[in-house]
């Protein structure tokens, strides 16, 4: 039985609140993916996908970045991998009677819910300049649309190529090759929006943008710091790998402002007592810090660890490791001890005695890793954050040893895979020098724009042609209502999709939209079945094999697209085989090896079952490829957020049901939501003071710099343990929120976790459709 899409549009006037959870997973996690998948895809299906997931000869789970155990599980995923598969596999189609139907107009007050559950796009579609609707197109006349516009550019940075982490390695290669040949650096992705601030500070610091630890290291250490980050939903297998830790004797510190579920308590899905037993309790210390007060503790850490050097000289610093690695000390020591506790007191709302006990637990431990993701990243100070944390690392030779080192959580399951391949804006003239040898061509040297920049040179008009390899940028981006009006302006948008997205409901004058295959689909090529290669969160990068069919003959993979256009746009103008590369990936993978650092012999390394882990100088043999050869302890100036009085700081999350914008269910289990998502979470004491009640429907405003406010109407009031002076509301809904200048210092990553907020009683009530913004 097939599955049928949604005709009316989702309603939140029915949300019901519980209590929130304090343990995640279980056996019923996996139940609550298996249910939805077997209704949409079917039992035969369901099995085929769900026992390929993760596994050696199948493929690459689309969800997060989270790495592989080297022994894989029957049921090597999670809940929400589950989820993801579902989403994608489903069989359901849109009809060609979808488009006649529903103008562009009408799709414009539809969810991103909505929208996601209409089935797959099985044929290219064009909307011409003058036109509401799109309608069916060859893919010959979709190529030649976007090779006549590439072709009359000015200047070919009047295009802007965007990625999002989900594309493979070879279409991301091909990709980011086809816009420099093209003569552009104008290629902004979804990192731009996520660990920006990671790879800016740590290639500072450290001399690579990347996790210094292999995954084995969570087995081997003294004491994980989980900062920023809601594993029990983002990354739920990391709770397995957590929960193994602590059977090793480690322990667990998580800094949140949120008592996320997976960080109080675990049930592990894949053991029999994880059916029925008792959860494992996940953090030993929980510290409900203030949004943005990261850096403060951290700082205060610091702190301590040289206090306790300067009381037992000799004992507690790692000096040979300083000695011979890093440098900055002197002027940090210096620094640091100016930390100011009230300042402190004030940033993170933690008292002396708990930041007491995180130091003692740091001083005894000897391996020590700080994973990090989002409530860290998103942030002003994001960047001087995460120098802090290496700060803190390096003082007691935290990197480059056994179960210990700097792990950011990647998001996207390739969103690291795509940057080794050269998308980024502003990738090193090594690698472009690689890249116009190998392939005869003068790469152009100037950066291109980055995902915030990209909208505001849409906005200025610069940008005519605008691609995007997958994602939803519209959706991803802040400033929601900015960021519409400014892809208006261009005259051709193209997305390369598998499902959709309000990125293809607001375009330029001119739209295409290129279904793309999957991960869990056949790629058949002129010389056969290909596979595809992908890089987790701890640069190990490995092959990737689609199993079911694909959802229609007329959907072809992101490789055929990619190549397709490039060889429409450029013939052989510059000598480059496009099509030959389609053909066969491995000619890509052949060019991979010789351009991209640490890829050697990439067609041999990816053939092997557990394919390679890419080298990385901190964690094989605490080499420093910073400006100075060293690891850099550095000093970062904190800047308090001011946040007047009857304000909020308000952080924008995932819910338990959701991919960034690809919404699976209105409900967030484990916070207790449920039938909903226009709701903002705040502490029961910040709603009295603010005169507010639980279940109160209120509009919030956003209040930036001389700004008029930036409104959203109609949430309903959760009363929730957060900490004081902090709100929650979900993402992609509360974007519109977050103004476009209010970005991360260096990183220029939208501050999408602490937005100064007031709300108001409102009269519009929790309905149906996208919420009201003004
Ligand atoms: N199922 C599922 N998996 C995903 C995704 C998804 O949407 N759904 N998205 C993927 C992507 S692209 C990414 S980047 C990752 C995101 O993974 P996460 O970073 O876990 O995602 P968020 O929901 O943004 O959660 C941020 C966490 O930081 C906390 N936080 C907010 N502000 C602060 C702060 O100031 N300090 C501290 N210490 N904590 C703070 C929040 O309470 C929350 O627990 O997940 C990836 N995996
Ligand atoms: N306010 C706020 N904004 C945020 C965040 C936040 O925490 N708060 N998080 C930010 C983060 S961390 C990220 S990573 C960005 C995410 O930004 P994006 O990566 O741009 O967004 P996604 O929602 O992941 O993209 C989903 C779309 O990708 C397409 N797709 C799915 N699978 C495939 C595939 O296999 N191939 C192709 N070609 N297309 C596919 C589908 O059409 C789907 O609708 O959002 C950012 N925006
Ligand atoms: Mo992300």
């Amino acid at each position: 039985m097939t599955p049928k899409a949604p005709r009316d549009d989702f309603s939140d006037a029915d949300i019901e609140v519980t209590e929130p959870k304090t343990y995640a997973a279980g056996m019923g996690g996996v139940f609550h993916s298996m249910e939805p998948a077997i209704l949409e895809m079917g039992l035969g299906r369901t099995v085929k996908l769900m026992t390929k997931i993760n596994q050696k000869d199948g493929f690459d789970c689309m969800s997060c970045a989270w790495p592989d155990p080297s022994h894989r599980k029957i049921a090597e995923f999670c809940e929400n991998g589950g989820k993801a598969v579902t989403w994608e596999a489903t069989p359901l189609k849109i009809q060609r009677a979808f488009w006649q139907e529903h103008s562009l107009t009408s799709l414009e007050d539809k969810t991103e819910y909505w929208l996601g559950m209409q089935g797959r796009i099985v044929e290219p579609v064009y909307k011409a300049k003058d036109s509401d609707h799109y309608e069916p197109i060859s893919w010959d006349r979709a190529f030649g649309i976007v090779a006549e516009h590439l072709n009359r550019l000015e200047h070919p940075n009047e295009a802007s190529f965007y990625t999002s982490g989900r594309a493979s390695n070879e279409a991301a290669f091909l990709y980011q090759l086809f816009a420099r040949v093209l003569g552009t650096n104008n290629l902004p992705d979804c990192s731009n929006m996520c660990h920006e601030s990671t790879g800016t500070a740590m290639s500072y610091s450290v001399g690579i943008g990347k996790s210094t630890i292999a995954y084995n290291d969570f087995g081997e250490a003294d004491l994980i710091i989980i900062m920023g980050q809601n594993p029990g939903t983002n990354h739920p297998r990391m709770l397995t790998a957590l929960q193994e830790a602590k059977e090793n004797g480690a322990r667990i510190v998580a800094v949140n402002p949120l008592p996320e579920a997976g960080l109080i308590g675990y049930k592990d899905p894949q053991r029999v007592r994880g059916y029925v037993g008792k959860p494992t309790q996940i953090a030993d210390q929980f510290l409900q810090i203030r949004s943005g007060g990261d850096m403060a503790l951290l700082q205060a850490i610091s702190k301590r660890v040289l206090a306790a050097e300067a009381a037992a000289p000799g004992t507690v610093l790692d000096h040979d490791f300083i000695e011979r690695h890093c440098d900055g000390f002197e002027a940090f020591a210096e620094h640091i001890a100016q930390v100011d506790e009230r300042e402190v007191e004030q940033a993170t709302g933690l008292s002396q005695a708990e930041i007491d006990e995180l130091a003692d637990r740091y001083l005894e431990s000897d391996r020590v890793i700080i994973a990090w993701a989002m409530g860290i990243t998103q942030q002003r100070q994001g960047v001087a954050t995460i120098k802090e944390i290496i700060n803190l690392l390096l003082l007691r030779g935290n990197i480059g040893k056994p179960g210990a080192g700097a792990s950011p959580i990647r998001g996207h399951s390739n969103v690291q895979g795509d940057r080794t391949m050269g998308v980024w804006e502003q990738m090193p003239d090594s690698f472009l020098d690689a890249l116009g040898t190998e392939f005869g061509f003068e790469p152009p040297r100037d950066h291109g724009v980055d995902a915030v920049n990209g909208i505001r040179a849409l906005d200025e008009g610069k940008i005519k042609v605008w691609m995007g390899l997958g994602g939803n940028l519209l959706g991803a981006i802040s400033d929601t209502n900015l960021a519409e009006s400014a892809m208006r302006k261009t005259e051709l948008s193209i997305q390369l999709s598998t499902k959709l997205n309000r990125s293809h409901v607001i375009t330029g004058e001119e739209a295409l939209i290129l279904p793309v295959l999957g991960r869990t689909e056949v790629d058949e090529q002129l010389t056969g079945p290909q596979y595809i290669t992908v890089e987790d969160s701890v640069c190990a990068v490995h092959a990737s094999h689609g199993q079911i069919p694909p959802i229609s003959d007329q959907v072809r993979s992101e490789v055929a697209t990619v190549g397709g256009i490039a060889n429409a746009t450029l013939g052989d103008r510059h000598g480059i085989d496009w099509l030959g590369m389609i053909d066969d990936y491995d000619v890509i993978r052949e060019h991979i090896s010789h351009v991209v650092p640490g890829c050697e012999s990439y067609n041999e390394k990816t053939r092997t079952r557990d394919g390679f882990i890419l080298p990385n100088g901190p964690r094989d043999e605490r080499r420093f490829d910073t400006a100075t050869g060293k690891a850099r302890i550095t000093v970062n100036e904190l800047e308090p957020i001011a946040c007047p009085p009857g304000r909020l700081l308000l952080q924008t999350m995932r819910s338990h049901d959701q991919f960034n914008t690809t919404i699976y269910s209105l409900n967030d289990r484990y916070r207790g939501i449920k039938k909903g998502r226009s709701v903002i979470f705040v502490h029961p004491d910040d709603l009295a003071e603010l005169g507010l009640e639980d279940g109160q429907t209120v509009d919030i405003f956003s209040e930036w710099k001389d700004e008029p406010d930036r409104v959203l109407r109609g949430f309903r009031t959760v009363a929730f343990p957060t900490a004081r002076g902090c709100a929650a509301a979900y993402f992609p809904e509360a974007n519109v929120l977050v103004p476009l200048d209010s970005t991360a210092l260096e990183s220029n990553t939208p501050v999408s976790k602490a937005i100064v907020i007031r709300m108001e009683p409102s009269t519009t009530p929790v309905g149906v459709g996208r919420p009201v913004v003004v």
